[in-house]
């Protein structure tokens, strides 16, 4: 007999992801069908999407694991017996680590909140980079660019990497840099081989009792990275998000009626939207991964 996920006690939730006790050692991830764009998490929820990226995050744990011995959070199957009916399939069970207070980023182009402190300064988290760069461009190699986590509302904050030593110390802040822009580039290979560019992603890392560094939350999905598709990649140009392109496409188009730089929140997705939408999450994960998601729990 499964436990109820109120068996449980709620301890955090991101935007669209929550965390519940399971005892001293074990936590509840789960994975929630909720969508954010533009800052707004939207009142339309997209059917099987907290699925899909607990597939992809496993596949990618389990291909760290193999390709390159990345240590993972994760402490059982995804049909754990302690995972609640409920929430089979889009829920892992973890293990409980200390958390460090770097969100460990890596941007092998350069977009969003590196392109904007670039055109501000030439930088991104103190690394001068050349002129000339644009919207997009590939970095001759792959930056680490470490922010500090924000309340839910606002922004993360870049920040430098002695920063992140004054944080976690200088050993510490080397070890989370190397391995972010390790597992980064292990990742990024793998998805361009299936015509998908990683553009950036962010890691979050714990430390379990014997002092290793562990890959925590979700990995490698589109919600934390940004996903391109590689077939109409152009420098110079915002390039359409893999799975996002619809919804922003319709938000910000005549049909919605929707002023994002107005104060109302956005209104719910035709149907037609949230169908394509939860296509191209399915899509992402075929590619990548090579499996069928009917094969995943519970899909
Ligand atoms: C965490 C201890 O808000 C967060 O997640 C929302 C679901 C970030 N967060 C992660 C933890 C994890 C993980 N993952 C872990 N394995 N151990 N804490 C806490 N907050």
């Amino acid at each position: 007999m499964r436990p109820a996920l109120s068996d449980y006690r709620h301890l955090t939730s991101g935007k669209v992801r929550d965390l519940y006790r399971i005892d001293d050692d074990h936590l509840l991830f789960v994975a929630s069908d909720r969508i954010s764009a533009y800052d707004y998490v939207l009142d339309s929820q997209i059917p099987d999407k907290g699925r899909v990226l607990t597939a992809m995050s496993v596949f990618f744990f389990d291909y760290l694991a193999e390709q390159i011995g990345a240590l993972n959070h994760l402490a059982g199957p995804p049909d754990d017996p302690r995972i609640p009916q409920d929430v089979l399939g889009r829920a892992l069970v973890v293990r409980a680590l200390q958390m460090q207070p770097v969100e460990c980023v890596a941007r092998g182009y350069l977009t969003g909140s590196g392109l904007i402190d670039y055109q501000q300064t030439g930088q991104v988290c103190g690394i001068a980079l050349p002129e000339g760069l644009t919207e997009a461009s590939k970095f001759a190699q792959p930056l680490y660019t470490p922010a500090t986590k924000a309340e839910i509302g606002e922004h993360d904050e870049n920040i430098s990497f002695a920063a992140t030593e004054q944080l976690v110390g200088p050993a510490l802040a080397a070890q989370l840099r190397d391995e972010t822009l390790k597992v980064y580039e292990a990742a990024a290979a793998h998805a361009l081989t299936r015509g998908i560019i990683l553009a950036d992603t962010k890691f979050e890392f714990g430390l379990d009792d014997d002092g290793a560094l562990v890959l925590a939350d979700e990995v490698l999905t589109p919600d934390s990275s940004r996903y391109w598709p590689a077939d109409s990649y152009t420098v110079g140009k915002v390039q359409p998000s893999y799975d996002k392109q619809f919804v922003r496409n319709w938000l910000t188009g005549p049909e919605s009626g929707w002023d994002r730089h107005g104060d109302t929140p956005p209104p719910p997705l035709p149907a037609a939207i949230v169908d394509a939408t939860r296509g191209r999450y399915i899509e992402a994960y075929e590619r990548i991964s090579g499996h069928r998601f009917a094969d995943w729990i519970g899909a």
